[in-house]
């Protein structure tokens, strides 16, 4: 149990199968588990049918509804736990992550000492392709926000694909984390950084999704504003670092979920 990929789906019919070969192919013992809420397209029953040709290496979850990607992978999380993963990862079905990566931000957390690998487009070496200016604009100004509220030493602190140590995940109270779009992987980082765990940047291209539609929305940006400088309040008032870490030996929820 060493490797687990998370991918949560919302009507991903068009993609999931290719996403699942590209992982399983490179024949590198990665385990997948799908998040999906009750995609209207199918998605799961797509999944289902693909589970007898990867015995033991493909799972999926269903959830009854769209429930927002921050909860999906929550979910994941204390299913990856209450089984015994390693390292845990996050990756987009729509190809916007390219799975051939997943190796290189294993290796920043096996071998290079990181706690957190993030797949990130803003370092050097990254960067984005075929995406509108209009989506530029606003992950650029979202990194930049971020960084100016928060002072995060992260050049892409809303990326989504990500590698996590076990422990990083053990550590924090994953009750506590409540946002569901992008706020919620800056929130992750966040708490992460603020345990005292090292997260490295790892330059990825990513790329514009071919196939499928965004499931982007003016709630999602709107939880990204508002939700940034809430982190930054409760981080300086409230005791921040007492509410996300986990205190207790129970992993909260495990049960519920397997
Ligand atoms: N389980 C679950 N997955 C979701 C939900 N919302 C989005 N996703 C998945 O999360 C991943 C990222 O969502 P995207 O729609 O690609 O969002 P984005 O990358 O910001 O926007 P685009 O690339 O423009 O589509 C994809 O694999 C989606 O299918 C959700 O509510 N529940
Ligand atoms: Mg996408």
């Amino acid at each position: 149990m060493e490797k687990l990929v998370i991918i949560p789906t919302y009507n991903e019919k068009e993609n999931i199968e290719n996403i699942l070969s590209a992982v399983f192919g490179m024949n590198q013992d990665f385990h997948v588990l799908v998040i999906d809420d009750g995609s209207p397209d199918g998605t799961a029953d797509i999944v289902k049918n693909l589970v007898s040709n990867y015995p033991g290496q493909l799972f999926i979850e269903e959830r009854k509804g769209k429930l927002g990607l921050g909860t999906a992978y929550i979910h994941g999380f204390k299913w990856a736990l209450a089984k015994g993963y390693q390292f845990i990862f996050e990756i987009d079905a729509d190809f916007s992550h390219n799975p051939k990566d997943l190796p290189r931000l294993y290796d920043a957390c096996k071998k290079e000492g990181a706690d957190v690998a993030v797949g990130s487009r803003y370092v050097n070496d990254g960067g984005v392709i075929n995406w509108p200016w209009d989506r530029i604009v606003l992950s650029k100004g979202a990194s930049y926000y971020t960084r100016m509220i928060t002072w995060m030493p992260l050049k892409d602190p809303t990326a989504g694909f990500i590698c996590y140590k076990k422990e990083v995940l053990e550590a924090i109270n994953l009750d506590a984390i409540s946002f569901v779009g992008y706020a919620f992987q800056i929130e992750m980082k966040f708490a992460a950084w603020k345990l005292g765990f090292k997260i490295k940047e790892v330059p990825i291209i990513f790329q514009d999704r071919t196939q499928g539609i965004s499931k982007m929305n003016k709630g999602i940006v709107k939880e990204g504003i508002f939700g940034v400088i809430k982190l930054r309040w409760n981080s300086m008032f409230k005791n921040y670092r007492n509410k996300v870490r986990n205190t207790s030996n129970e992993l909260s929820g495990v049960s519920a979920v397997k």
